[in-house]
């Protein structure tokens, strides 16, 4: 019973995301620079080769002077979530987990792309279809968290991305 099973995480994942809301102390009024994350996107998983799988997408600013680390991230549609790395090496890219997070540099940008870094969502057990969407939270090195609602879309450059470029 796939379905059931899935509806069941999706549960424990909703509550997940509503009792990290309530724990966050917002400083109304203070003038302290945040982080902030802007265009998240999810590919879709219609018609792919492997719809357990799929990867998340945003920018992330950090106005802070100092470097700011994503360490985790948590979904409502699927409780399997890894950041991970794309590098070339020896010619071909190659995708690795990023075990120490992602670096958002002091008074910078991360752009998290097909082709560099990256959310990986894992064991999807529901088709992510163009135009759904998904709630992601994303936990940072110093405690805050920012959930984000990402569309879910087409991306029609992934092969160019995720392949090795033809010699
Ligand atoms: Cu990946």
């Amino acid at each position: 019973m796939q379905r059931r099973g899935f509806l069941r995480s999706g549960v424990s994942a909703a509550a997940l995301v509503l009792g990290a809301c309530g724990t966050s102390d917002d400083q109304a009024g203070s003038d302290e620079a945040k982080l902030m994350v802007s265009d998240p996107w999810v590919r879709t998983t219609t018609g792919k080769k492997d719809p357990m799988m799929t990867g998340a997408f945003m920018d992330i600013t950090n106005p802070t002077s100092e470097d700011r680390v994503l360490l985790k991230v948590s979904t409502d549609a699927s409780d399997h979530t890894e950041l991970h790395k794309m590098e070339k090496v020896d010619g071909t890219m190659v995708m690795s987990e990023a075990k120490d997070g992602i670096t958002v540099p002091k008074e910078g940008h991360r752009h998290l792309v097909s082709g560099g870094y990256h959310i990986m969502i894992m064991k999807l057990e529901k088709e992510l279809k163009v135009g759904d969407e998904v709630k992601i939270t994303l936990e940072f090195d110093k405690g805050e968290k920012i959930e984000v609602t990402a569309m879910v879309k087409e991306f029609v450059e992934e092969e160019d991305h995720y392949h090795t470029p033809k010699p």
